[in-house]
């Protein structure tokens, strides 16, 4: 890892593997600017990473856990004030504001470019600067692209292994001119000489930037997970979504599962919800013993890429290698299929420890261990809790695990080709108002559900929580663009593949969150959602039924299996009636985010909008 030092800076030194010298000259030119102590170019081995892990271990950045309980598994717990993703400081530098929209953070990029510059500006000294090639799906798909990440942390760069398809292959497809997104990251703490590293360096002062005209992405100040793991939420999102656009395909916020029936018909849905609301557990789900012969597998949990294919239907893929999910909430109830996931090989951020060297977060078992060390480092005791209300682990702890691990994993969730879409599905957590499960009439007015979901807010971003706020196709902190030019793309995109002779995708709207009069959820959720799941193959194939409402088609209560399901006819009710004034009300939320993205906001919508809000009125 060791390199001469010229000047201050580390000579290059890049492997003879690699051959693409604009990406070499690029390393040069951010290690002269960040001057790093040492350049190490990542091969993505497995050596590699129990070496870097070794190191964290020993600079008290990650634990080891106990082999014999978590074989091959390490936890890091962050500096408290780095626990999530930074909204407030993530910034969409287009050279127009207009063309980052009122839902994105805009600085116009020469202006970012001037503060940067001094932020970067020896960041990396003391510090050694990691080259990390990486491709977002699988190598030499059609459907993937390459991103190259500069980061001064052993974390992001075992975490990059684990989420991308990270190391030396990439170079193979790179070749010595391809295509890449340069992604440059720093957690903005220099060491001087001789001083004494921190067990989570950060930086108060953070910045999330991307520049879409020249599909860059610059972090500095945060080494927690979207912040800083940048293929994630900042390329297969962010830059993503304006290639897509540019290019004519999707960038989503979506897992994608198979479900197959016990006959064998297999399809394949994309689903959308906001942050931590359950898309790990909808991906992995096991449907319940009533629906014996039903088989439901993963692609992805949390991002697709979508592209149109030679027939011209919708191919996507799970641009990421692994799942990067929300620990607290999650057990063998919820998601066994996670829990065996995580079994071994896994690194855990912001859990607690237990006394024999193993994690456990909130909601992982009924009762607390009697002892914990907390996500903080501090004893942690259920009467502590208790009196204080503090919790073991932080609310949006995670687990980093290959989705290789996954025992449902689907036997095409590597393919270079993709999966067909049959069905795109939007949800949001709404405790009112939003039926259990809605199918548009037709694409129009399904993009206008997705352009007008809501949700009440989780952890997963700094903020308040459990307000509602707009998320439309939960995308509203992904959309490296203009929200009303991204909602023309979905109507474009629905216009090409009619126009290509191809079925479109049909697209349903779930609320899984409504609540009863004692405040707590009515649907069972979980493996239940088959029910739902089940309902929608039924309607793909023609033969469900359902009642058409204001908004769309809902099912009857005889309409969904019921099977191994003690739900009355009153409960179903309670999660399906339209309420009209509650969605007079809605509609004022609807048009006040009409108000805010009236800059390019297709005219398809507006007029869906009055036609819906007629319907409702007559
Ligand atoms: O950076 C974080 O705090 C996690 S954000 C995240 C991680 C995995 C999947 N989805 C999300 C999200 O915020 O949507
Ligand atoms: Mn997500």
């Amino acid at each position: 890892m060791n390199q001469p030092v010229m000047g201050g800076v580390p000579t290059v030194n890049a492997p003879s593997y690699v051959k693409h010298q604009k990406l070499i000259n690029w390393v040069a030119e951010v290690a002269a600017l960040t001057k790093p102590e040492r350049i190490h170019w990542c091969d993505g081995s497995q050596e590699e990473y129990d070496k870097l892990c070794a190191l964290m271990v020993a600079a008290g950045t990650m634990k080891k856990l106990n082999p014999a309980k978590r074989p091959n598994s390490y936890l890091a717990c962050s500096d408290p004030s780095d626990v999530a993703r930074v909204e407030d400081r993530t910034f969409i530098c287009s050279e127009k504001q207009e063309d980052a929209g009122p839902t994105n953070n805009w600085m116009a990029p020469a202006q970012m470019r001037a503060t940067l510059h001094d932020l970067f500006d020896g960041c990396m000294r003391g510090r050694t600067l990691y080259v990390m090639p990486f491709s977002m799906g699988p190598l030499g798909s059609p459907i993937a692209h390459i991103g190259v990440e500069l980061s001064d942390s052993p974390y992001v760069a075992v975490n990059m292994r684990i989420m991308t398809r990270m190391g030396k292959a990439v170079y193979e497809v790179l070749g010595s001119d391809g295509e890449f997104v340069p992604c440059v990251h720093s957690v903005g703490a220099p060491l001087a000489a001789g001083q004494q590293d921190v067990a989570w360096p950060c930086n108060a002062t953070k910045y999330i930037v991307h520049y879409p005209e020249t599909r860059e992405i610059w972090s500095f100040g945060s080494g927690y997970g979207g912040n800083a793991l940048l293929g994630k939420k900042c390329f297969a999102l962010r830059i993503a979504s304006t290639m897509g656009r540019a290019q004519g395909w999707l960038a989503e916020h979506m897992l994608i599962l198979g479900v197959e029936s016990p006959q064998g018909e297999k399809h394949y849905v994309a689903a959308a919800f906001p942050s931590a609301c359950g898309k790990t557990n909808f991906a992995m789900l096991i449907p319940p013993k009533a629906f014996e012969g039903w088989k439901i597998t993963t692609i992805g949990d949390d991002i697709a890429w979508i592209k149109p294919g030679a027939d011209g239907r919708l191919y996507a893929i799970n641009p990421e290698a692994g799942y990067f999910g929300v620990a607290p909430g999650t057990n063998q109830k919820t998601n066994f299929n996670c829990m065996a996931t995580l079994a071994d090989n896994t690194i855990f951020t912001n859990v607690a420890m237990t006394d024999d060297g193993d994690v456990w977060w909130e909601g992982l078992s009924k009762e607390a261990p009697a002892h914990l060390i907390d996500w903080q480092g501090k004893d942690w005791t259920p009467e502590i809790a208790r009196e204080t209300g503090r919790k073991a682990a932080h609310p949006n702890a995670r687990f980093t695990v290959s989705a290789t691990q996954n025992p449902v994993a689907d036997a095409a969730w590597n393919d270079p080709a993709g999966v067909p879409i049959s069905a795109f599905i939007f949800g949001g957590r709404r405790s009112t108002t939003i039926p259990l499960v809605t199918e548009a009439r037709d694409w129009v007015e399904g993009v206008y559900m997705a352009a007008t979901m809501g949700s009440e807010t989780t952890a997963a971003a700094v903020g308040q929580m459990g307000v509602v706020r707009r998320d439309p196709f939960a995308m509203l902190p992904f959309v490296g663009y203009n929200m009303s030019d991204y909602f023309q793309h979905w109507l474009d995109m629905g216009e090409k593949i009619r126009a290509a002779g191809a079925k479109l995708p049909h697209i349903f709207c779930v609320n899984w969150f409504r609540t009863g009069a004692d405040g707590k959820f009515v649907w069972p959720g979980f493996g239940d959602n088959m029910r739902v799941l089940k309902w929608m193959l039924d309607r793909i194939a023609g033969k469900a039924g359902g009642v058409e409402h204001v908004f769309g088609t809902s099912p009857r209560y005889g309409d969904l299996s019921w099977d191994g399901l003690e739900f009355s006819q009153q409960q179903f009710e309670d999660i399906t009636s339209v309420d009209k004034s509650a969605w007079q009300a809605e509609f004022g939320l609807h048009r006040e985010l009409f108000d805010k993205l009236a800059y390019h906001l297709p005219q398809a919508l507006a007029e869906t909008k009055q036609r819906l809000e007629g319907r409702l009125n007559a």
